[in-house]
């Protein structure tokens, strides 16, 4: 939880909710913290049975979860974690990554979870993951906005 008074704080039912999570593979510690937080947080929202694919790097999150919302998920939780390195690559694979799954919410009408950290080293990466020591769970933060918003869309849809 993000412990910070948000409306994130406090779960609400998500039942009725299909619900998948697309995670990348790079930086597996710092993963394995974003993970529990987002499978944590569906827990507390109760929803039932969410489907989790793994890919390769934060590049291919945006097709994947294109493909997920194609197929009638209500929410799909991205995860990854890119760590600036010595060369512009960061910057191209941060900018396709945000910019694709921007895309995906608009273009299927769906909630993202957008829990895609950019940051300049591990650290910074380690201190936002959930993991004991951690100030921040993203993976939580980004997974209860998601449930928020797919909540949102289902009554404006009504
Ligand atoms: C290649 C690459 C690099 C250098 N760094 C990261 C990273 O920090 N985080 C991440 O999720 N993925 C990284 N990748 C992999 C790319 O996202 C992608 O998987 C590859 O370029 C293959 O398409």
């Amino acid at each position: 939880m993000s412990g910070d008074g948000s409306p994130q704080d406090r779960p609400f039912d998500c039942h009725d909710l299909r619900v998948a999570v697309v995670a990348a593979s790079w930086h597996e510690r710092v993963m394995t913290g974003l993970l529990d937080g987002a499978l944590d947080a569906l827990r507390r929202h109760q929803v039932e049975s969410p489907v989790v694919v793994r890919v390769p790097g934060s590049f291919e999150l945006p097709v994947v979860a294109s493909a997920l919302a194609a197929q009638g998920f209500d929410a799909v939780i991205a995860l990854g974690v890119i760590i600036r390195g010595g060369t512009p690559h960061f910057e191209y694979v941060s900018s396709a990554a945000t910019d694709g799954l921007a895309r995906v919410a608009l273009d299927h009408n769906i909630a993202i979870g957008f829990g895609l950290l950019t940051c300049d080293n591990e650290q910074q990466a380690l201190d936002r993951a959930g993991l004991e020591g951690s100030s921040e769970d993203k993976g939580y933060e980004a997974t209860s906005a998601a449930l928020l918003t797919a909540v949102t869309l289902k009554r404006i849809r009504r």
